[in-house]
């Protein structure tokens, strides 16, 4: 059985940052150019600080790519920090224990509220934030949408695509259009803060202006959506290969993301079952066949029933909280003294909302990928092309058509 792994290595300020995926079929086609153009999505989005003006991220293949294609081995790559030349000396991983005692290096010990800052450093037992923050900070998530990148490169050999795009910031709600559009990407990506309503775009702009004259930060809500999804990837039989809770885990792990809903989400506690359910009905023509020739007359499930697709769209609402960094501190308390003190003003962003949907797409498409060749396997992308092509025959024609 084959299955997608990924891991990343690296921190904010170090040399770069390192992205491993495993599992993936050979025959892929693959360019450093697939994962930049997902890599400069990242980048984008009203709000972000000064760090996305030094850096430029692009990919170095290591392994596991030749010629344009996959190889089935583990593809490992490389991004390089460009503000790695300004952290040399704090981040030196010798230095010596005098540029302490001389001030030359200092100690952050303002731990920031809301940061992975003073949890960290009881729990690994530091004496100095910075060893929590460097790998807590979300510049990891660049190797994340590297990975993710990969994933999609496969997902689209088989039809899949995956779209996203910010429907409230800062206390302002987008208007989502009844029929979104086909290539949701071409049409978000030009906002500056990835909405497709021109009116809350310009308010949610206005209000992050605000905020950074506050010292102040803002989060928000971004929606994922995947389609042609075949029915039946994940699983209703055990616990963990529910494929709605494997969705879950991944992006909720994401940085400052504290809530997650599928479809209806959480307003469907709220309806009575008549309001909720998707109503069914056959399907015959073209275009169904991934989901069996039968179609839900709503999609208020997002996609899946019991933790397996329905061949709908699979629908994510991913809620960002504000950035924990803020330019007018909060109260805290100084881990070198214990006494009462103000956080550490970092320098950070106003908002990332834009940025926290593009790597929602890429977390979503690595569970994805990993359901799609856990189901349909093959060591090569034509072998998993036939198993899925075999099983969309099947399924279409289960209803007698
Ligand atoms: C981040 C703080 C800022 C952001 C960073 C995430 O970095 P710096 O401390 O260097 O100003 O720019 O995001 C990125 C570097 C990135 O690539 O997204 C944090 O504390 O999480």
């Amino acid at each position: 059985m084959t299955r997608i792994r990924f891991t990343t290595a690296g921190e904010s300020h170090g040399p770069g940052l390192v992205a491993v995926v495993e599992g993936l079929p050979a025959g892929v086609p693959l360019a450093a150019a697939d994962v930049d153009a997902e890599l400069a999505r990242r980048q984008q989005g009203y709000g972000r600080g000064r760090r996305m003006q030094i850096e430029h991220d692009t990919i170095e293949f290591l392994s596991g790519v030749r010629a344009g294609e996959t190889l089935g081995s583990p593809v490992a790559a490389l991004v390089r920090n460009r503000d790695w030349k300004n952290w040399h000396e704090i981040m030196d991983p010798a230095p010596r224990p005098e540029d302490y005692a001389s001030g030359r290096k200092r100690r952050l010990t303002r731990v920031r509220p809301g940061h992975a800052d003073l949890s960290g450093i009881f729990k690994y037992n530091r004496s100095d934030a910075r060893d929590i923050l460097e790998r807590a900070s979300a510049r990891e998530t660049t190797a994340r949408v590297a990975c993710g990148a990969i994933a999609k490169r496969l997902l689209a050999e088989v039809g899949i695509t995956i779209g996203s795009h910010v429907i409230h910031l800062g206390g302002i709600d987008a208007v989502v259009p009844a029929e979104l559009p086909g290539d949701l990407n071409a049409a978000a990506d030009p906002s500056p803060v990835r909405t497709l309503d021109k009116d809350a775009e310009a308010r949610m702009i206005a209000r992050i202006d605000d905020l950074r004259k506050a010292g102040n930060t803002a989060g928000g809500i971004a929606e994922v959506i995947v389609r042609n999804l075949p029915v039946g990837l994940g699983s209703h039989v055990s616990w963990d290969r529910k494929l709605d809770g494997r969705l879950a885990q991944a992006i909720l792990s994401i940085p400052a993301v504290k809530g997650m809903e599928f479809g209806a989400g959480f307003e469907a506690a709220r309806r009575s079952g008549a309001e909720v359910h998707d109503e069914m009905e056959p399907a015959p023509g073209a275009g169904y066949e991934r989901r069996g020739h039968v179609r839900r007359r709503t999609n208020r499930a997002g996609g899946l029933e019991g933790g397996i697709t329905t061949g709908e769209p699979l629908v994510i609402r991913v809620a960002m909280k504000p950035i924990s960094t803020l330019m007018k501190p909060l109260a805290t308390v100084d881990f070198a003294t214990g006494e009462p003190a103000m956080a550490a003003a970092e320098r950070s962003d106003v908002t990332a909302v834009p940025a926290m949907g593009v790597i929602a797409e890429a977390m979503a498409a690595l569970v994805l990928a990993d359901a799609v060749t856990e189901k349909f396997g093959g060591d090569s992308l034509d072998e998993l092309r036939r198993n899925l092509d075999a099983y969309v025959s099947h399924v279409a024609a289960r209803l007698g058509r």
